[in-house]
């Protein structure tokens, strides 16, 4: 085994102390912390938080980071004291809106393997007899969430760490990072230098100023979040444990509670955002003088807590902060490694209520090679350039910090700034009535207005509620006229690059799945996957000539894996074309009619068979025609450069009005999607997952030679899988779930909704799922619980449409 390397962590907040903690349990074991404070002490964020721990989150990968948190800070003591008091959490609802959500939590928490209740406001009070029953709905009980302890927490695990041979050194702060050869080398203090093969930046808040020193864009915000304590409340007199009853989340009003023995500690989110630029911030002595506690900030939170909990009329705030943490654009952890620096790393913008989890997938993917969890949503690549303006994280992180509390539709788009990025059609769309929401900075059409006299908007069926937010009968109505006639689909945002030299063809066979040697002209679907044969991505690539190919990628994530797999020769290189080009799905039986009255190329099926691709002049307009489709129809996916993008709009429109042509949005494409059954990934299928899982087999060519995941596949198969992706249908057409949601089986938690669509030409609700191998055979009745109910669903055959692939594969 090769010697472990020498880390050095930067801080020694809660995330640098769990990180620590976790690498050298795995053997590496010369890590030094630097903290340039002193240690276990006030200063960062750990030492002000309250430590509320509730598990349930939207993102599994947060909950299973919470999960982890509870489990190891309940095991862990401070000379004898608890790291972690399992007191339970209470979200309380005191609207008919919060109780609903509630239950979708409740059901979020059941995905996850949480176990929690949905409880009446008499069992509420029971469990929290300060709260006055009158005043809520209904509660959410999760009997494991509870209290942790941050600073003992935090030094529980550095001692554990110590007693490995860690080294933490109080008053060091880091004011450079040496590098060598596009590696780090060691990091610089104010007295002194540390070597270090591998540098950790866990500076929470101080985040940014680390990352400048490597000319490297972190993407939080510090922002001043109110904390006040009350002072002792009579009815508690005489009580002497830190605190019993559960942790009390009351959403409506922005706030949170804990207990600090015979006084309530009151959390609050509802004031106006503080930010407070990372540079400001001092370093190591305490909260900056411009951020002590405002009063009148507290004012209406306080009214709230009072009108919650009656007895809080008999105390008053005795103290408070505004303490300083990390908000990022999406609310989300930023980890992994810089892109052009190797060595350096980050984990920033965590909780403690996810800390040990985040250090425990942080030290899997530096000791491992990979983290078990999917960190998709955590990647510090994960963010499109124009999203790391100063202005946009600003804003977004704002945003972010109110709506922290907020219920939030999984559509719903984040307000400023828009638009951002518009496609060459955005003109058109505009014109014709778009609803738009926005996506990777991206305007999106989700249906068009000027299709609301399709006789076909008639035959869609209404939906209820939740459903029906950001959703119009209309996107119905263009998926049945995509599917008889031809349809205008924006594609755009769909992230492409062109990896070109000679070493590309091996590069890309090397990093993928499928075999990519054929014949310029072709297109092949094929899987990127991690070495233990995890998906990280699925992508099309288009053999444009014998040293260049366009690939179709998921994210900027794709991007930034295979950038950092590229040959060290030079050999092959990658450049990102998505900003400066355009795309139009044309979709549809009629696709063709449309093309070929516009162009002198052979488009018939003879000339042009699926998954090839030409170049070839539609009009005036010169495009890379690749004949596709993520919707299961006949067509092409039509590429041009971005000042073309105009004249090519207007051409197909034109042509396409003698074949009855519409543009078509998000609404249509997503339906359409699922009734063919195509993975999204990211949503159904992720590093989680392998290929014959995921129902993506046929894109493995094991016997094609190396690539990256090959031999952790040996021995794999479709007949091997104990969970598979599963297709279901749902009877009741009016209740379309929005993904998340738990299934049942025969009364118990089986699996988890992934993606779930009305296909309005098969006339069924179709959900996917991932299930046990056991639930997934045809026919096999299961339940969703959506919004507290449970909703009938049933096990069907996919695809539900086109399943002999004769729409898009014949001449049709
Ligand atoms: P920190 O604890 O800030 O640690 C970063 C460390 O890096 C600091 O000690 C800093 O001195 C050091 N550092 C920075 N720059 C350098 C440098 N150049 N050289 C050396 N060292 C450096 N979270 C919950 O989960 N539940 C809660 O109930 C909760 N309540 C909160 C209430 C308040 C009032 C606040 C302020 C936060 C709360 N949080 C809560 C959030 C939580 O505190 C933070 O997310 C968490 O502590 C961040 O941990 P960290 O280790 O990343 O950052
Ligand atoms: N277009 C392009 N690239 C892409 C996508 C796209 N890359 C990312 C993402 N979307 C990839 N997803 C799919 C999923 C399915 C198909 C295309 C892209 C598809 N699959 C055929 C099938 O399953 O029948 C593949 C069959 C085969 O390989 O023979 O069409 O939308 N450019």
């Amino acid at each position: 085994m090769p010697p472990a390397p020498r880390v050095v962590v930067i801080g020694a907040g809660i995330v640098g102390c769990a990180l620590a903690d976790e690498l050298t349990e795995r053997g590496w074991t010369d890590v030094t912390v630097l903290e340039q404070g002193d240690l276990f002490a006030t200063g960062g964020s750990t030492s002000h938080a309250p430590g509320l721990v509730f598990q349930t989150n939207a993102c599994r990968t947060m909950t299973e980071f919470a999960r982890y948190t509870v489990a190891k800070y309940g095991t862990l003591d401070l000379d004898g004291n608890p790291c972690f008091r399992p007191v339970g959490g209470l979200e309380v609802a005191t609207t008919p809106e919060r109780l609903a959500d509630l239950a979708r939590r409740h059901g979020w928490a059941t995905a996850s393997g949480v176990e929690s209740r949905l409880i009446d406001p008499g069992e509420c009070a029971a469990l929290h007899p300060l709260l006055d029953p009158a005043k809520v709905l209904g509660g959410f009980h999760i009997p494991s969430d509870g209290l942790a302890h941050p600073l003992r927490a935090a030094e529980a695990q550095a001692r554990r760490a110590i007693g490995r041979g860690a080294r933490f050194i109080a008053r060091q702060k880091v004011v450079g990072v040496e590098r060598s050869a596009g590696r780090v080398t060691g990091v610089t203090t104010e007295t002194g230098s540390f070597r270090a093969d591998i540098v950790l930046s866990c500076a929470g808040m101080w985040g940014p100023v680390l990352g400048e020193l490597v000319d490297l864009t972190i993407p939080l915000v510090p922002m001043a979040h109110q904390y006040a304590r009350t002072s002792p409340l009579p009815s508690l007199a005489g009580v002497t444990e830190e605190a019993t009853r559960p942790i009390l989340r009351h959403q409506d009003a922005d706030l949170y509670f804990r207990e600090h023995v015979d006084r309530i500690g009151i959390g609050a989110y509802g004031h106006r955002p503080m930010p407070l630029p990372a540079k400001e911030i001092g370093s190591g002595e305490g909260m900056p003088s411009e951020l002590t506690f405002t009063p009148a900030d507290f004012e209406a939170s306080w009214t709230a807590a009072v009108d919650l909990l009656p007895t809080l009329g008999e105390t008053k705030v005795e103290e408070g902060i505004n303490g300083l943490f990390s908000f990022t654009p999406d609310g989300m952890p930023l980890l992994g490694e810089h892109p052009g620096l190797d060595g350096f790393w980050v984990a920033e913008a965590v909780w403690i209520t996810h800390s040990a989890g985040v250090a425990r997938a942080m030290a899997q993917w530096l000791v491992d090679g990979r983290p078990e969890t999917d960190l998709h949503g955590c990647d510090l690549a994960r963010f499109e350039r124009v999203q790391l303006a100063p202005d946009h994280v600003m804003k977004r992180s704002c945003q972010s910090f109110v709506e922290v509390y907020d219920i939030v539709h999984p559509l719903q788009p984040m307000e400023e700034p828009r638009p951002l990025r518009t496609s060459p059609f955005y003109e058109r769309q505009a014109e014709l009535g778009a609803f738009f929401l926005e996506a990777g900075g991206w305007e999106r059409p989700h249906w068009y207005e000027a299709n609301a006299n399709l006789p076909e908007v008639d035959r869609v069926p209404a939906r209820n509620d939740w459903a029906a937010r950001y959703w119009s009968p209309i996107g119905g109505a263009e998926a049945l006229v995509a599917r008889q006639r031809v349809a205008m689909f924006d594609m755009t945002s769909l992230k492409r690059v062109e990896v070109t030299g000679p070493g590309a063809l091996p590069f890309l066979q090397t990093m993928t799945t499928n075999q990519l040697g054929k014949k310029p002209g072709s297109v092949t679907y094929t899987l990127l996957l991690d070495e233990d044969g995890g998906v990280r991505s699925d992508l099309t690539v288009a053999r444009l000539g014998a040293e260049r190919f366009q690939v179709g990628v998921n994210s900027a994530i794709d991007i930034d894996w295979l950038r950092r797999h590229l040959p060290g020769d030079g050999a092959a290189q990658i450049h990102e074309t998505t900003p400066g080009t355009c795309c139009i799905g044309l979709w549809g039986p009629l696709a063709r009619a449309v093309l070929q009255t516009l162009s002198t190329t052979d488009f018939s099926h003879q000339a042009m068979g699926y998954f090839k691709t030409k170049q070839a002049y539609i009009g005036h307009v010169p495009v890379i025609a690749m004949r596709l489709s993520y919707v299961g129809e006949l067509g092409w996916e039509l590429y041009t450069s971005a000042d073309l993008g105009h004249e090519l709009w207007d051409t197909i429109w034109e042509a396409g009005q003698a074949h009855g042509i519409i543009a078509a949005g998000r609404d249509a494409f997503s339906s359409m999607r699922l009734e063919k059954g195509y993975r999204l990934w990211g949503t159904d299928v992720t590093t989680e997952h392998d290929p014959y899982e995921a129902g993506l087999g046929f894109a493995v060519r094991m016997d094609k030679g190396y690539f990256v995941g090959r031999d952790a596949l040996a021995g794999r198969s479709e007949e091997t899988v104990t969970r598979k992706l599963t297709c279901l249908t749902v009877d009741d057409p009016y209740t379309v779930v929005l993904g998340k949601e738990p299934v049942y089986a025969d009364g118990r938690p089986a699996g988890y909704v992934t993606s779930a669509a009305y296909g309005y030409t098969v006339g069924k609700n179709i959900a996917y799922a991932w299930l046990p191998v056991e639930f997934s055979r045809p026919g096999r009745p299961l339940e969703i619980e959506y919004f507290g109910e449970r909703i009938p669903a049933v096990v069907a055959n996919e695809p539900l449409f086109d399943p002999a692939m004769a729409r898009i594969r014949s001449a049709a």
